[in-house]
């Protein structure tokens, strides 16, 4: 059994909505985290090494960081097809846009979040203006990050554009509103935000 170790309205959400999209038997335990406010703490049940969220726990073992717990789950539940295999031709492609994620996407959103400037050379990530014409020409191609086939990159990005594609820190884009409608519309994009309310 899969436990999904989960605040409300955080980058755990997108974890309901995958494993909602994978059928996968799984329970949710809310924890609580440090806030912005100040306010809030670390849970001692929380097996994250920062007390962040999310993470999972399957059997005991535990997985962190939401690329990792992304191929984790799509690899544990290949019959879904919600992520290429190890023999798949795309697997190359999956596991470069997953780390492109942790390593480039997100350090450019929240550098510009955080108006900090984003050293070109020295820095392992590039600045979100660089960043988006390669995910908008991407997004362009297909419905989803892939293709045709919706993926756990689709989880991951199509979450956070959900989230911030109406914000300062996105150029206005037909291909980036037409991809997040498509992803909300998906019945476990509902069936994890109905969840995510309690
Ligand atoms: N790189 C992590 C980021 C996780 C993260 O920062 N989660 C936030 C919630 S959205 C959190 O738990 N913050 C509380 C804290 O930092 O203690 C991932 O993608 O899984």
């Amino acid at each position: 059994m899969i436990t999904l170790y989960h605040r409300p309205k955080t980058r755990s959400t997108r974890f309901l909505f995958l494993l909602e999209e994978l059928g996968a038997d799984y329970e949710v335990r809310i924890v609580s985290t440090r806030s912005q406010d100040g306010t809030g703490g670390v849970d001692p049940a929380n097996p994250h090494p920062h007390g962040k969220v999310p993470a999972i726990s399957d059997d005991g073992v535990v997985v962190f960081e939401s690329a990792a717990i992304t191929l984790y789950l799509t690899d544990k539940f290949p019959l879904n097809r919600i992520g290429p295999v190890t023999t798949d031709r795309q697997r190359g492609e999956y596991l470069s846009w997953l780390a492109y994620y942790a390593g480039v996407f997100e350090p450019a959103l929240i550098s510009k979040f955080m108006k900090v400037e984003v050293p070109r050379v020295t820095a392992g990530w590039v600045a979100i203006e660089e960043v988006m014409p390669v995910v908008l020409a991407r997004l362009a191609r297909g419905s989803y990050w892939l293709g045709e086939d919706f993926s756990g990159l689709d989880v991951l990005y199509g979450t956070t554009f959900a989230q911030f594609a109406q914000s300062d820190l996105m150029p206005r884009s037909p291909v980036l509103d037409a991809y997040v409608k498509r992803i909300v519309a998906r019945p476990a994009f509902a069936r994890a935000m109905a969840k995510d309310k309690g």
